[in-house]
């Protein structure tokens, strides 16, 4: 027997069963999930004890330093009166938590973070480095997951978290104008307070900088919908490795004036340059939301059901994500917090944006209604209540920062074609045993953006050996993607050549050699 309760959609949650005996399952959404804490990552902050600090990078990876200047004083006296004592860091404690990644896999020794206040004062800062040789580390928000954020020996860091304005926000023209190290939730509030919505939504949102964002051309959430920010990005404003300001600016997107410069710096991990500025496209906000979490029993159904979604719910269709069961048990278990649907091999988080309510609901039963009737769908839960909505995204957004909290966690985000997405999470968990505590993979999948991840109660060689290289040539020979989304960093250097043939790489170089010839741009970092 079906169950499907069609009016509760309307009235903010609704749950459908596919046989009674999941009645249970129903009866607790009626009496209203859990109160989760509304977004996951509020802040994300890791404090840094001496037990949890990983070892120094150069160390663990055995890295031959660059023929870099090392740090004067003099040098530091220059730079003190370009951006101030007081927006200079040079405490050891202080430095640890510029030093130290978010996910504590790498450590750098850097002596000296720079806060500069103003597109002037970098410029400053770089063509003194370029003159002396001094390498550099651009941060943002310092939630990069590839080792590319801090440095690898001892580079001063370039913060950009004083650089966080937001300049504009045109309602008519949709364009938002702001600073590099603007939070990408800052400037998602102020664009909401004008009907509109920023083309790109994550976990690490309240940490992130937007210009962390283009650097790394961040994926998440709705690149689904919204594309990636090559095409959200109207224009960048970067400063060279000289020192030199290069306005690529723009209000339009439209401009076929030559080379389309700006995607250099969207993407390249702060190697070519340094974000100051940006303008990026902004959609309007949608009126309805509604969001579906569904029990599936098999891969090949989650497939089906995707197909599906593309095919019934159209247009209206924002975001398809996928988890599998140890995926949601790490994030039950580090929360304390129940699921709707439990007792699956896969789950499906689908999520559409309309601007009608009524009609997105139709949209949306019709489209449960045909996979519960074929059994692609086996139980699920349905909601357009903002505060469950929130919930129930947050059931897939804990995933990544449960699995840290496991104690270490080896994380990999490969794009893979879809009819073999899930079978390399099978075989590596064949491959390691019990060297980890959770194989696990959930990710984009109406991206094609498998995260792989293995977690385990502390670092281990053994476990690294077991797993690297053999991921990134499994995904090689599947045609994939070494890095869907997070970048290439320090972690993945040596993999780079599994995605990207000989001649590309050696076109990535001569760009490299022509905009930083000095190389005093995020050395180590992206290129080998
Ligand atoms: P940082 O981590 O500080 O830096 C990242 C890289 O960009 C570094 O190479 C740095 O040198 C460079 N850089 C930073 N700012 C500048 C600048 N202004 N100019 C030049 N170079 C610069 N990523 C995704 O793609 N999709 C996700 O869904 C996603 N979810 C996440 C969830 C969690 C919980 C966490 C912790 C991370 C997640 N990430 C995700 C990874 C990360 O948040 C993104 O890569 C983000 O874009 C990094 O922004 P940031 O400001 O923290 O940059
Ligand atoms: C996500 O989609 C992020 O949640 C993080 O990209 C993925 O930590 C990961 O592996
Ligand atoms: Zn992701």
């Amino acid at each position: 027997m079906i169950v499907f309760c069609v009016f509760c959609v309307v009235l903010g949650i609704g749950s459908f069963v596919r046989t009674s005996e999941n009645q249970q399952t129903w009866m607790m959404l009626r009496n209203g999930l859990k109160t989760y804490q509304s977004r996951v990552y509020q802040k994300l902050s890791r404090t840094y004890k001496t037990s949890g600090i990983p070892e120094l990078t150069q160390e663990r990876h055995n890295v031959k330093r660059g023929n870099y200047a090392v740090l004067t004083d003099k040098d530091v006296g220059f730079f003190e009166s370009v951006v101030g004592s007081n927006h200079t860091i040079k405490e050891k404690d202080e430095l640890q938590s510029y030093n130290v990644d978010f996910l504590r896999s790498v450590r750098g020794n850097s002596q000296l973070v720079l806060k500069p206040g103003s597109v002037d004062e970098v410029s400053t800062i770089l063509k003194y480095c370029n003159d002396n040789k001094i390498a550099v580390c651009p941060q943002g928000g310092n939630t990069g997951l590839v080792g590319g954020s801090v440095p690898v020996c001892d580079e001063i860091v370039l913060s950009l978290q004083r650089l966080n304005k937001v300049l504009s926000i045109d309602e008519v023209t949709g364009i938002a104008v702001c600073e590099s190290g603007c939070i990408l939730d800052n400037l998602e509030q102020q664009a909401k307070e004008v009907g509109l919505v920023v083309p790109i939504d994550l976990g690490a949102k309240q940490s992130c900088h937007v210009g962390g964002n283009l650097s790394t051309n961040a994926g998440g959430l709705r690149v689904l919908r919204y594309g990636n920010l090559h095409g959200s990005c109207l224009g960048v404003e970067a400063v060279l490795a000289n020192g030199e300001v290069l306005d690529l600016m723009s209000g339009f997107k439209k401009d076929n004036t030559g080379y389309h410069l700006k995607h250099l710096f969207i993407g390249s991990e702060g190697t070519l340059g340094i974000i100051t500025k940006l303008a990026l496209l902004c959609p309007p906000a949608p009126k309805a939301v509604h969001v579906a979490f569904l029990g599936i029993s098999s891969f090949d159904d989650v497939l089906k059901t995707f197909v599906s979604a593309k095919r019934h719910l159209g247009e209206i269709l924002s975001s398809c994500e996928m988890l599998d069961a140890n995926s949601l048990a790490a994030s039950l278990e580090h929360f304390d917090t129940k699921s709707p649907v439990d007792g699956y091999p896969f789950y499906m988080l689908i999520e559409t944006s309309g601007s009608n309510e009524a009609h997105d609901a139709e949209k949306f039963n019709t489209f449960l209604e045909i996979g519960m009737e074929s059994g692609e769908i086996c139980d699920g839960t349905i909601t357009s209540d903002p505060g469950k909505v929130k919930e129930i995204w947050s059931l897939r957004e804990r995933v990544p920062l449960a699995l840290i909290n496991d104690g270490y966690c080896f994380k990999y985000d490969i794009s893979l074609p879809l009819r073999r997405f899930y079978e390399i999470v099978e075989v590596l968990e064949k491959r390691v045993g019990k060297m980890s505590l959770r194989v696990c993979g959930y990710g984009h999948l109406g991206d094609s953006n498998l995260h792989l991840n293995v977690s385990c109660k502390e670092y281990s060689n053994e476990l690294y050996k077991a797993i690297e290289p053999f991921v990134f040539e499994y995904t090689s020979q599947l045609k994939g993607s070494v890095s869907a989304e997070h970048g290439i960093g320090f972690l993945k250097t040596k993999y780079l050549g599994f995605s990207k043939p000989q001649n590309a790489i050696n076109m990535m170089k001569s760009i490299k050699q022509l905009l930083d010839p000095n190389g005093i741009l995020n050395p180590y970092k992206v290129l080998q």
